[in-house]
């Protein structure tokens, strides 16, 4: 055994996004959901495998986590100990490179990162598409992120973990880029575990959701295949939104919008309509997410920032897939 493992994985914004669990133990989604990979925000995390040591220990950006983080960490390293066949405890230690000013969630790089470092520490040779199954079983999202680029997370059938798992679409090296509008920062009221869980049992819109879904992401594969980037845009918006509909349709309501989000929806549209082919989506949180073409990212900045203050503005480049770092590249 390789006992040391060092993994890079990347966040990523979902196009057509995943809200709901048909199997929760499983973390199996209702609907098949698509995604961007994302350059500017990731996780470092290194695996260490230590049979001398009493139990799981977990440092993240330099600090010990909590028991009650640490046991969620575990039930995951259970997962793997379970496949490599060992009982060894792990030492965890994980860098977020997500600005602290964009609010993003970053469940999904933390879990394909982990999971990278795993495969690589507990020498398990698991190809990409099997690994996406157990980042799955961390956080839905964190399936996504294991390749770069536009990604597909696959339902699955029925109540086979085996059979949902990520694939690569497309590389997206085709003028594609994303602004992050930073409304708020702060930590959100309602998880999206529970948000998910909530609209699925109390929302009437939530079968028109499942079904809306299953054809946004047949034609957004289309339009990505045409490279037709107004056709992906139109389809990222309408899916984006009829998700929050989805929510507000709960019993309570369910609403992670803030004031500034719908400023910031406006001010994308006068954008639009000036002529720059520009579409937003949300998602559990108040941040607005602006999928745009790469070389019309310098102009649609400079628009923003009449109404938004810079440090609120981050721009990123397509993201790639997982990347094993070696001792050298740990530069921690
Ligand atoms: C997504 N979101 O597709 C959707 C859109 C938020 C809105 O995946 O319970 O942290 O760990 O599977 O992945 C956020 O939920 O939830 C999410 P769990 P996760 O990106």
């Amino acid at each position: 055994m390789k006992k040391i493992g060092r993994c890079r994985a990347h966040t990523n914004i979902a196009l057509i996004k995943y809200w709901g669990k048909r199997n929760e133990a499983l973390f199996l989604p209702m609907n098949s959901s698509l995604s961007l990979t994302l350059d500017a925000f990731f996780t470092d995390t290194q695996v260490k495998i230590d049979p001398n040591a009493t139990e799981d220990v977990f440092f993240l950006n330099g600090k010990k986590q909590s028991v009650e983080e640490t046991q969620k960490m575990s039930k995951f390293l259970d997962l793997f100990r379970k496949e490599a066949d060992i009982q060894d405890n792990m030492i965890i230690t994980s860098f977020n490179h997500v600005p602290t000013a964009a609010g993003l969630a970053s469940s999904a790089s933390a879990y394909a990162a982990l999971s990278g470092a795993l495969n690589q520490a507990l020498e398990l040779d698991l190809d990409t598409k099997t690994l996406s199954t157990f980042a799955r079983r961390g956080s839905g999202s964190a399936t996504r992120s294991l390749y770069g680029g536009f990604v597909e997370w696959q339902m699955g059938v029925e109540n086979d973990s085996t059979s949902s798992y990520a694939i690569p679409v497309d590389d997206a090296s085709w003028d594609i880029g994303m602004i992050v509008i930073a409304v708020n920062t702060s930590k959100k009221k309602l998880s999206s575990r529970k948000g998910m869980k909530e609209t699925v049992a109390t929302s009437p819109f939530y079968p028109a959701w499942v079904n809306s879904a299953a054809v946004d992401l047949k034609e957004i594969k289309q339009a990505i295949k045409e490279k037709d980037f107004i056709r992906l845009g139109e389809i990222t918006e309408s899916n984006g939104m009829k998700m929050h509909g989805s929510m507000l349709g709960a019993t309570p309501p369910i609403s992670y919008w803030e004031p500034d989000s719908v400023r910031a929806i406006q001010k994308v549209k006068e954008i639009r309509e000036n002529g720059i082919p520009c579409y937003i989506t949300m998602d559990a949180g108040p941040n607005v997410k602006v999928l745009c073409q790469q070389s019309d990212m310098p102009n649609i900045m400079k628009q923003l920032r009449h109404d938004f203050d810079e440090s609120k503005i981050i721009p990123s480049k397509v993201g790639s897939g997982l990347t094993y770092l070696t001792e050298d590249d740990w530069d921690y």
